[in-house]
């Protein structure tokens, strides 16, 4: 039950929650007493981690009158939410982002000062909750962002997990994961609420049974459940008084889960099915783009897409909510396939459980979905087999099954039984076993479906649903993907912010195309040496970061040349490889003096799956190499590696802004979007790219003569592959190509030892399924006119402003803008 039943005077105690004027002086005693009476130690006793749950928990009262305003208007309003529902978010630190929010940077930095502190130290503190792998979990974590900036009624829904991606370390050059613990030292930024559990059921069996209305129907008799316990999080939108909630969902046993299945009256075995149920939300499954059928990964999809759909219709819309009307109030955005699982189960609640006929459930409920594709890699799209989902959720399967059913009764009409067609769109799959295939799912369920960059929407139509794409045109669209202006400048790259803001005002903030008035001050011999000495403070900045972080020694006036991202070989970190051996070679055997080079520094930040062989493999050599070109004295001062470990959030935050060159090199037609791209762009990186994803739409807009471009578009990748491509061929007419490969075989880089190169470069020589072999020449074309380019600092420095001017189409709240319009009618 909620709240009390007498009728109360205020819902809010005055002063105490709407906060008076912030000052120093009150924002040292709000924060002592978050010391004293909160963590219960002095100042004097008090630990960098008292301080920072202090600090934290002060500034979150800051936004609470805010949160709960917006809880009440929203409830108020009638209107339209978002459902965001997503498996992921990669939030990285929280303290930074709220007190840019809420306005109270100097004045917290004041007054910590005034109790001896640097606030610093304490945003250092923070470790990032890390719930995400890469690009799409970091999508997510943008869009709310922008939502709340935009006013706009979200709810982000997603899990809990206890813990997020592995830390990264490496050991011998290999990657060890290294368990996420990030709650172990509190976390100041969640509102736990175990009252408002909800109940999650599993397994079981299905029974037909005829009701009151002599109507055949099904129900569903579970095996086994668990709870959801939400936890809450404030999403503050930037200085304009609003805060969204982030609801994740923990899982917990009931107290009748051992009794019910594992009922043996051993405490001991109790207790193990405690682990059981709480094994749910227990650990975010680190594989980027290629998910793995596991079990654990349905039950954790459908846990929280049950306590979500549940939170929302049971919770959050008013009590007897005539559910006919449900899509006028909601819109599910499900990114990617992970929360698809929601349609069905939507049609179990409005069927099963509030008696409505099918085809009045089946219209409510495709207006209540919008599908996001984040791939067009075959192997990421998501499919479960029949029989594991029937054993976990049987009635799913079941409506899944009629679902089906339909549909394809509607195109045997269409299409005058057209077998292969009917075959070819079947929502179930026969080989190589009977399973679900979930982006056909989608697809059918949903009022919208949509790409995340031009290219990968024309691409998705055109071969990854191009049946579905074809009955229905109108249901296929783009939106272009986004990041935040305000992590991603404003927070990240500090010098830069305040550069444009003496140059144009401070509204670009949440109005990104402001940017484009950056673009006469190129023309500014005062305004580039200004921003080329930003880039240099920045350069600075990362260095003695690096330092201190992981012991690196970095030149201070070499080009910065940077790929972050997962390690994924459609992203191609190989053929970075190749170019940095390729280099070096070039210098060692005497064909290019050291004097005639434009010395870079290369930076790699990057992950892989704990289980993905040949990705953990390029990592081991990438760190032999740096470690032997580090060492070498004949490239000193003119090369050096750099693969700091466990790139994150918070370290792109630091890596970005000091960036001089972004990579982005991905095979054409193979990265959807990338978002990194954009966020290098943002901060005066010129970017060497393949016509991939969102580089297409960047180079559109900076034009040619700002961005390195290179290697084949997408038609001539699918020519190459048409005609057959064979790696050896390149390897065997490529005479700096062939020495590059040979050197990296020949033990060189691995102690003396060839076995430790051999996989990688038997994998490119023979397979290469990414063909880094066939790109490589006009990748090394496109980096001689990089070092061309980067001679004359001044001229580069122009084109650097220039791709900041021209790329504050890539805000997030502009693809906010567009959902809204194309997709969402909030
Ligand atoms: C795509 F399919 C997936 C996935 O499982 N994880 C993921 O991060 C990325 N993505 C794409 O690879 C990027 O190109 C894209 O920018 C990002 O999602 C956000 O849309």
């Amino acid at each position: 039950r909620v709240g009390p039943t007498l009728p109360v005077l205020s819902d809010i105690a005055t002063g105490a929650v709407q906060s008076p004027t912030p000052t120093v002086e009150r924002f040292v005693n709000h924060f002592l007493r978050e010391l004293n009476f909160g963590q219960g130690v002095l100042l004097s006793r008090s630990t960098i981690n008292d301080q920072y749950i202090a600090l934290a928990k002060t500034v979150r009262k800051y936004m609470m009158a805010d949160w709960l305003d917006t809880g009440a208007k929203r409830r108020e309003g009638g209107t339209k939410t978002v459902g965001y529902l997503s498996a992921e978010y990669l939030l990285g630190r929280q303290l930074s982002n709220a007190l840019l929010a809420t306005d109270l940077q100097d004045i917290a930095a004041d007054a910590l000062r005034e109790c001896g502190i640097d606030i610093a130290d304490l945003r250092a503190q923070e470790i990032e909750p890390g719930l995400g792998n890469g690009g799409l979990g970091r999508l997510a974590a943008c869009f709310i962002d922008s939502l709340a900036t935009m006013d706009v009624p979200c709810i982000g829904y997603g899990i809990r997990y206890e813990y997020g991606i592995f830390r990264q370390t490496f050991e011998d050059n290999r990657q060890v994961e290294v368990p996420d613990s990030w709650l172990s030292l509190g976390s100041p930024w969640e509102f736990p609420h175990p009252e408002r559990q909800v109940r999650v059921d599993f397994g079981g069996r299905t029974e037909q049974y005829t009701d009151d209305e002599g109507r055949e129907r099904s129900r569903w008799i579970p095996g086994w459940n668990v709870l959801g316990i939400p936890y809450h999080q404030m999403v503050p939108g930037f200085r304009n008084h609003t805060v969204n909630t982030l609801r994740l969902w923990s899982a917990k046993a009931t107290q009748a889960f051992d009794l019910q299945i594992f009922n043996s009256g051993d405490y001991a075995e109790a207790v193990r099915a405690q682990t059981f149920a709480e094994n749910i939300s227990k650990v975010l499954y680190p594989e980027d783009s290629t998910p793995q059928g596991k079990e654990l990964r349905l039950q954790q999809q459908y846990f929280f897409v049950a306590c979500s759909l549940h939170d929302f219709i049971e919770n959050t819309l008013p009590q007897d909510f005539d559910l006919h009307h449900l899509p006028e109030r909601i819109v599910f955005q499900l990114n990617d396939t992970h929360p698809v699982i929601a349609i069905p189960e939507l049609m179990r609640i409005l069927v099963d459980i509030k008696g409505f006929d099918w085809d009045d459930a089946w219209d409510i409920t495709r207006q209540c979905f919008a599908y996001t594709c984040h791939t067009l890699l075959p192997e990421a799209l998501e499919v479960w087999s029949v029989e594991l989902m029937g054993k976990l959720l049987p009635r799913h399967l079941e409506i899944i099954y009629r679902i089906n059913k339909n549909f394809l009764e509607e195109v045997a009409e269409a299409f005058a039984g057209d077998e292969m067609r009917i075959r070819r769109m079947s929502i179930i799959s026969e080989h190589p076993e009977r399973s679900v295939r979930m982006a056909y799912l989608a697809t059918i369920g949903s009022s919208k479906v949509n790409g995340v960059a031009e290219l990968h929407s024309q691409l998705l139509r055109d071969k990854v649903l191009p049946d579905f794409s074809g009955y229905w045109p109108d249901k296929f669209t783009n939106v272009t993907n986004g990041v935040t202006p305000r992590r991603f400048v404003f927070l990240a790259n500090r010098k830069l912010s305040d550069l444009v803001t003496d140059a144009i005002g401070d509204g670009w903030v949440t109005d990104l195309e402001q940017f484009k008035k950056l673009e006469p001050f190129a023309d500014d011999p005062n305004f580039r040496q200004q921003f080329a000495q930003v880039k240099q403070a920045n350069k600075e900045r990362l260095y003695n970061l690096l330092k201190a972080r992981d012991g690196l020694d970095l030149p201070r006036d070499a080009m910065l040349d940077v790929m972050v991202k997962r390690l994924h070989e459609y992203k191609r970190q190989s053929l970075k490889l190749l170019h940095i051996v390729s280099m070096y070679d070039g210098i060692i055997s005497g064909r290019v003096s050291t004097e005639s080079v434009v010395p870079r520094t290369f930076v790699f930040g990057a992950k892989a799956a704990p289980g993905y062989h040949i990705a953990k493999e390029t990592i081991f050599l990438i760190n032999s190499v740096a470690q032997t070109i580090n060492a070498d004295e004949r490239v000193k001062n003119v090369m050096s590696v750099a693969f700091p470990a466990n790139y994150n959030v918070t370290l792109a935050e630091k890596l970005i802004p000091a960036a001089d060159l972004s990579e982005q090199i991905s095979l054409a037609g193979k990265e959807a979007s990338g978002t990194g791209n954009m966020k290098f762009a943002l901060n005066g990186a010129l970017t060497i790219g393949t016509d991939d994803g969102a580089n297409v739409e960047i180079r559109e807009l900076v034009g040619d003569d700002n961005f390195f471009l290179f290697g084949m578009d997408e038609p001539q990748v699918e020519e190459l592959r048409a005609k057959g491509y064979d790696p050896e061929s390149y390897y065997q007419s490529n005479e700096n190509l062939r020495a590059t490969i040979d050197l990296l075989a020949s033990g060189h880089f691995t102690g003396g030892d060839r076995r430790l190169a051999a996989q990688f470069v038997d994998n490119l020589r023979t397979q290469d399924p990414f063909m880094a072999l066939a790109d490589y020449q006009s990748y090394l074309d496109a980096q001689a006119r990089v070092d061309e380019a980067y001679r004359d600092s001044d001229a580069w420095t122009r084109m650097a402003i220039l791709n900041v001017a021209r790329t504050g189409f890539f805000s997030s709240d502009r693809s906010m803008r567009d959902y809204r319009e194309r997709i969402w009618n909030v």
